[in-house]
């Protein structure tokens, strides 16, 4: 795979390897809580991800297993030790909830993002891969489950009601009223897992998937992934969506006449275009 690391980060790892980049958890001794350092260092990466033209599908995983104890994790959610009265505080004092801005990026981003669970998925670490493209899992080691009600730390947006569109009602109520425990393989029967892959297997099979999608038109995949979440999303959705059409729409003659036609002071000249049915 010949990963070279892209910068280093204390709470995460960042890496490029033809086309794909990965982005790891790299709290692994606290099951990959997050605090508001990490998120902010997610949130840099992603954004590098999205911004680097070269890269087309990014891989959301975590550094492993924990030297205490030898437990693997995806994420274990927001870091209860950061947080205080209005939200999550790190040395600068400020109580924030930055996880969210790190799942629009996910979820607005114009590729593809895997999300590859080696352990644990639990509470916010669950609504991140939820808000993931696909999702990828260690048959052995991966347990998906939900704390928002122990903690009252809860995620009333893609991490639940997103949730109940991917699995349905009655089941997404079950995850989070109840707060059990699901293997890899329960999880790809509810419909919120792609895979439950061999754990020793799991990264090499995840660059697989991503290879393969990158043999696919970038135009394409990201006009899907803008469909997909259309009708979820809202006028944001819309939004997104539209905005994409009217860069396709920019790449055509009429566009290039509107455009001139105006810098030239001019009535704009439409007449030799087609109108295609
Ligand atoms: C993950 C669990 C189930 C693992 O259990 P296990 O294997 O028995 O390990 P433990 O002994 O419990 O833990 C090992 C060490 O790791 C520490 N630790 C684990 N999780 C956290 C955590 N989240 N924060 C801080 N420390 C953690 C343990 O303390 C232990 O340390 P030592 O060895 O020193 O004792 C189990 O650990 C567990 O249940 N963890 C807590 C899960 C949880 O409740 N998370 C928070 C849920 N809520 C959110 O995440 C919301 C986040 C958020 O920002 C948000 C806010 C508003 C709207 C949306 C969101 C959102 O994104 O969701």
């Amino acid at each position: 795979m010949n990963w070279k690391t892209v910068k280093t980060y204390t709470d995460i790892t960042y890496k490029k390897s033809k086309g794909v980049a990965r982005i790891a958890f790299n709290r692994p001794e606290i099951r990959n809580a997050f605090r508001p350092k990490t998120v902010a260092e997610l949130y840099e990466a992603f954004l590098d991800a999205r911004e680097d033209t070269s890269i087309g599908v990014v891989l959301f995983s975590a550094e492993g297993p924990s030297p205490k104890d030898g437990v693997f994790s995806f994420c274990s959610g927001g870091d209860q030790k950061s947080r205080g009265h209005q939200g999550y505080v790190d040395d600068d004092g400020m109580p924030r909830l930055n996880i969210l801005e790190v799942q629009r990026l996910i979820r607005f981003m114009p590729k593809v993002v895997i999300a590859v669970v080696p352990g644990w998925a639990v509470g916010g670490g669950h609504s991140l891969h939820v808000v993931c493209d696909l999702t990828l899992a260690s048959k052995e080691h991966a347990i998906f489950k939900q704390t928002d009600a122990d903690v009252t730390s809860f995620d009333g947006g893609y991490g639940s009601a997103y949730l109940a569109k991917m699995i349905g009602q009655k089941k997404a109520r079950e995850i989070f009223f109840l707060g059990r425990n699901y293997s890899a393989q329960e999880a790809v029967d509810m419909g919120m897992v792609n895979a439950a892959i061999d754990h020793d297997k799991l990264e090499d099979e995840a660059y697989q998937w991503a290879q393969e999608i990158l043999e696919k038109s970038p135009t394409s995949i990201k006009m899907l992934k803008f469909a997909f979440n259309l009708t979820d999303d809202g006028m944001v959705g819309q939004q997104v969506f539209a905005g994409e059409s009217t860069r396709l729409a920019y790449m055509t003659d009429e566009a290039k006449e509107g455009r001139n036609a105006f810098l030239e002071k001019r009535k704009p000249n439409f007449k030799d275009i087609k109108w295609i049915p």
